[in-house]
C-alpha cells in the first residue's frame, strides 16, 4: 500500500505532497451520478459494496493518495433510535429532534450492529485498496447541531437556545455523543480504517469562549481516546480558534481557506496541517488554480508535514479533469529542503 499520505498523518515528509479531497466521491462524478440514479443515497450507504465501489472511484479516477470511506456523518444517528432521511432538495431530515432537557429520552445508547454495513465496507475496502483509507465521524457539536435543529441550517437558532438556556442539559449530549463517538470510531479502526478525520464542519459558529465551554473538551477527550491511528482534525471558520485549536492534540489540523497557509504554519507551531484551497477555485481557470496550489505548496511545505486538500468539500460543479490536473500538479511540486 502506497504509504506517502500516512507517512505525512504522523508528521513525515516524503519527497511529494500527498492529496486527496473531502467529498472526493459524490454529484460532481458521471460514474457516482451513473450508481446514484439506481439508488437513493441511504441506499448506497447501507449496502456494502456500492459504498465500497463508490468510496474507489476517485482513487481510480484521480490517483489521490487516500480514500475516504463512502457514507455520512449522520448514519450513526441510526444507530442511536434517531431517525434520517436524506430529502432531493432540503437535505438531511432527522427525527425526533433533540432541543430540551426532556428530549433526550429519545437517544439511546449506541448499537453497533445497527450499522454493520459501515463496518462491511471498511472490511471489503481494505483488501482492495492500494491507499489507506479514512474512516471519519463528526464531532459531538456538529452531530448536535443536526439532531437539534432536525436538519441543515443557516442561524443555529435551536442549538444556541439549547446551550444558553440549559446548559447542563447540552452538556450531557455533548457527553453521550462523545461516548457513542468513541465506540463508533473504535469499531470502524477494529474493521481496518488507517486514518480517522474527525469533521468539526459547524464548530466556526461558537465564540472562542463557547467553543472552549461547550466543544474543546469533548473533542479532547474524543480525539484523546482514539486508539492507534492519527487522527485529522477539520473545523471551517476557525481563525479565531487558534488558542484552543492548539490543545487538541489532533495529529493533523485540516484548515479551510479563510485563513493562510502560512499564517497557520506560525499559530501552529509548524504542526501538521491539511488543507487548504477554496473549493470554488476550482470552477475558474487553471491558471489560477495552479496558481494559488502553488501558493499553498509552497507555505505548507514550511509545515512538519502538509497535505494538500481542499477547505471544505469538493462542490458539485466542479470539473473532473480539473480536479485530475490539481492532483497531477500537486504531484509534481517537488518538496525543496526546508
Ligand atoms: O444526494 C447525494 O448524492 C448525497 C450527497 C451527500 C454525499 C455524497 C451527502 C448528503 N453526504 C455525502 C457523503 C459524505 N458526507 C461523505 C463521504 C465521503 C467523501 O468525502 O467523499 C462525508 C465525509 C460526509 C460528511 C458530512 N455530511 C459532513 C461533514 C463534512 C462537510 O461537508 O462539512 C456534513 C456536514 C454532512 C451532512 C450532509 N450530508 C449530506 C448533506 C446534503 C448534508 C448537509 C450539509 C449541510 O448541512 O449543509
Amino acid at each position: 500500500m502506497k504509504d506517502i499520505f500516512l507517512k505525512a498523518c504522523k508528521g513525515i515528509r516524503a519527497d511529494y505532497t500527498p492529496v486527496w479531497f473531502m467529498r472526493q466521491a459524490g454529484r460532481y462524478m458521471p460514474e457516482y451520478q451513473k450508481i446514484r440514479q439506481k439508488y437513493d443515497f441511504l441506499t448506497m450507504c447501507r449496502t456494502p459494496e456500492i459504498a465500497a465501489e463508490v468510496t474507489l472511484q476517485p482513487v481510480r479516477i484521480l490517483e489521490v493518495d487516500a480514500a475516504i470511506l463512502f457514507s455520512d456523518i449522520l448514519i450513526p444517528l441510526e444507530a442511536m433510535g434517531i431517525e434520517i432521511e436524506f430529502l432531493e432538495e432540503k437535505g438531511p431530515k432527522v427525527s425526533p429532534t433533540i432541543r430540551k432537557s426532556s428530549d433526550l429520552i429519545f437517544l439511546r445508547e449506541i448499537e453497533l450492529e445497527k450499522v454493520n454495513y459501515v463496518f462491511n465496507a471498511i472490511e471489503i475496502l481494505v483488501k482492495e485498496l492500494p491507499v489507506p483509507l479514512i474512516g471519519f465521524a463528526a464531532s459531538p457539536f456538529t452531530l448536535a447541531t443536526y439532531i437539534i435543529e432536525g436538519g441543515s441550517t443557516k442561524e443555529f437558532v435551536n442549538t444556541k437556545r439549547f446551550m444558553f438556556s440549559e446548559a447542563d442539559s447540552f452538556h450531557r449530549l455533548m457527553s453521550l455523543f462523545t461516548e457513542a463517538t468513541l465506540k463508533y470510531l473504535a469499531e470502524q479502526i477494529k474493521a481496518g480504517v488507517h486514518v480517522v478525520q474527525i469533521f468539526d464542519t459547524w464548530a466556526g459558529i461558537l465564540s472562542p469562549l463557547d467553543y472552549e465551554i461547550f466543544v474543546r473538551p469533548y473533542v479532547k477527550k474524543l480525539i484523546e481516546g482514539i486508539k492507534n491511528v492519527p487522527v485529522i482534525y477539520f473545523c471551517s471558520n476557525t481563525s479565531g480558534l487558534a488558542n484552543h485549536l492548539k490543545e487538541i492534540n489532533a495529529d493533523v489540523l485540516s484548515i479551510d481557506w479563510r485563513i493562510d497557509i502560512k499564517e497557520a504554519v506560525e499559530l501552529f507551531n509548524a504542526h501538521p496541517l491539511q488543507g487548504n484551497l477554496d473549493p470554488l477555485t476550482l470552477l475558474g481557470t487553471e491558471e489560477e488554480i495552479f496558481k494559488r496550489a502553488n501558493k499553498i505548496l509552497v507555505d505548507g511545505n514550511l509545515a512538519r508535514s502538509h497535505i494538500f486538500n481542499l477547505g471544505h468539500g469538493v462542490n458539485i460543479n466542479t470539473s473532473v479533469d480539473k480536479l485530475k490536473k490539481l492532483v497531477d500538479f500537486v504531484h509534481e511540486f517537488k518538496i525543496r529542503e526546508a
